[in-house]
């Protein structure tokens, strides 16, 4: 006579190994402006904040920020803080170089174009000659790292100094970021089975709520 097994149906849940999810880099052009010169006086200046912005749509995780600001002049680099921003988070890329070192810093010109990366090796210089190059910024830009692209990006210079002025012909950003879309991570399988459990539990509540009903 034949056997006839009689065990029990065992499900199995097969987790998937997810491949990585793809990287893309996309570089963002910004409008240039002129850097318009702090009012007031040397002892009691009245900072002045010129900017430019565009939106970026949701892409992705954001994995490192490149920022170039191309073909930058300014006549007194000590009397400028350039500034990234998106959302809350902002990331200083330079601060008024020589300050507090001498009252007004590094009297120096920008000349050129400058970029910033967490991965460059120097950061510009607090006194002497500025050359134009690829630099450290003086606040990480790994601040963003982990966000999601979306948002208004925005380069705001602020003249703290009155006497000098300068221009900016325009600025690049540039996103390293993992796609939406992608095969999901294992964190967002994690997500979508506590999900599914979060489904299952609400339709058995509902479930009991209406035997209860007709009880
Ligand atoms: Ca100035």
């Amino acid at each position: 006579m034949k056997k006839h097994f009689t065990g029990a149906v065992v499900a199995a849940l097969s987790v998937a190994t997810a491949t990585p999810a793809l990287a893309a880099v996309q570089v963002f052009n910004g409008s240039g402006f002129a850097i318009a010169d702090a009012g007031g006086t040397l002892g009691s200046p009245i900072p002045t904040t010129s900017s430019s912005s565009f939106v970026v749509g949701s892409l992705g995780s954001i994995n490192s920020v490149t920022i170039s600001l191309n073909e930058f002049s300014h006549t007194f680099a000590g009397d400028l803080i350039a500034r990234l921003s998106n959302g809350t988070t902002t990331v200083d890329l330079f601060n008024r170089l020589g300050v507090p070192q001498t009252t007004f810093g590094n009297g120096n010109n920008f000349v050129g174009t400058y970029s910033f990366a967490d991965a460059n090796a120097s950061l510009l210089p607090e006194s002497g000659a500025i050359a134009p190059g690829a630099y450290k910024s003086a606040q990480a830009l790994s601040a963003f790292n982990g966000q999601d692209t979306a948002g208004n990006w925005t380069l705001s210079i602020i003249d703290n100094s009155p006497q000098d002025t300068g221009n900016l012909r325009s600025w690049s950003l540039t996103l390293d970021y993992g796609t939406n879309g992608a095969v999901p991570e294992p964190a967002t399988w994690a997500m979508m089975i506590l999900g599914f459990g979060l489904i299952g539990a609400a339709m058995r509540r509902r479930q009991a709520k209406v035997r209860y009903a007709f009880a």
